[in-house]
């Protein structure tokens, strides 16, 4: 399939999408999240894909939020509309069965946060900024960010940052939750693409169970929460990849994990 605003390409069971409007800082407008909607559901219907890495294009920006000479435009209704298909396209991210790296290598603004808040994984430049700027143009976080951001770090610290609309830069990301870590500008992707090679090096279907079983626990008790661990530690234990971790272990080797959901 032909993409122009992102970049998408397949190696050894790594997928990489690149946002790809540089001169406009990668902004989102409708054209790539629709090419953004597409290549994820690509990605969703590819056995052979293990991992999922993001990251923008050129040296200054990840995604520096929704384009806002589309935004400007739009009344209520297509206000509306916009919030609702950009939170159907991020929801279909966060919902993704593998797991999913941002390698945050510049600005992270406005829906370019929102895209990082919905990534399994965040790795960031010591360039990357982040921020929830929308209030600034008379907006709010309209891509989940109101949601999202106080279940990760807390409704005090989401608020702060959505009331003033500040970019905070990766070291403080880092200490508030929302970078794992942060690199060196040149070793970021290298640093990306080590992680991403060590977990599409285990078994499919203990990595899809385990990024569901933390997805549908955050939002419920802590009784049911474990019962969906339980569940989707049972589905683990039906499956070859099972059979050959306990089997490699036993037998003092490195088990190889075939990655595949079939029997
Ligand atoms: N949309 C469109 N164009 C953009 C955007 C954007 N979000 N960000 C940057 N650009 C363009 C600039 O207009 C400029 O274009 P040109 O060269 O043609 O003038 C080019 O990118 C380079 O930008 P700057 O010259 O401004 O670069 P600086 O390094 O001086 O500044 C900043 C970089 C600080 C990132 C600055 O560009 C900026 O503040 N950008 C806007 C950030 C922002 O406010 N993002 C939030 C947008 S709103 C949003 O994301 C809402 C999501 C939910 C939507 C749901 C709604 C219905």
């Amino acid at each position: 399939m032909d993409y122009t605003n992102i970049i998408f390409k397949v190696e050894d069971g790594i997928a990489t999408i690149i946002f790809n409007r540089p001169k406009a800082l990668n902004a989102l407008n409708d054209e790539l999240l629709m090419e953004f909607s597409r290549a994820l559901d690509e990605i969703a219907c590819d056995e052979n894909i293990r991992v999922l890495i993001l990251s923008g294009a050129g040296e200054k920006s990840f995604v520096a939020g929704a384009d806002i000479t589309e935004l400007a435009k739009f009344n209520s209704l297509e206000g509306k509309t916009f919030a609702k298909n950009g939170q159907r396209i991020i929801g279909k991210l966060q919902e993704l069965p593998i797991p999913v790296i941002a390698a945050v290598n510049g600005f992270a603004l406005g829906g370019g946060c929102e895209v990082v808040l919905a990534c399994d994984i965040v790795y960031a430049s010591e360039k990357a900024t982040f921020g929830l700027p929308e209030i600034n143009l008379g907006l709010i976080p309209g891509f989940g960010g109101t949601q999202r951001l106080p279940r990760l770090i807390g409704s005090n610290m989401a608020k702060e940052m959505i009331f003033t609309g500040k970019m905070i830069p990766a070291s403080e990301a880092l200490v508030i939750g929302i970078a794992n870590r942060v690199f060196a500008p040149e070793a970021l992707i290298e640093e990306t693409i080590k992680t991403a090679r060590l977990i599409a090096a285990k078994g499919k279907v203990s990595l899809r169970a385990a990024k569901q079983a933390v997805n549908n626990g955050i939002n419920v008790d802590l009784v049911t929460g474990c019962c969906i661990e339980a569940d989707a530690f049972a589905l683990c234990m039906s499956s070859k990849d099972k059979n050959e971790g306990t089997t490699a272990f036993l037998e003092k080797r490195k088990a190889v994990f075939k990655g595949t959901l079939k029997d």
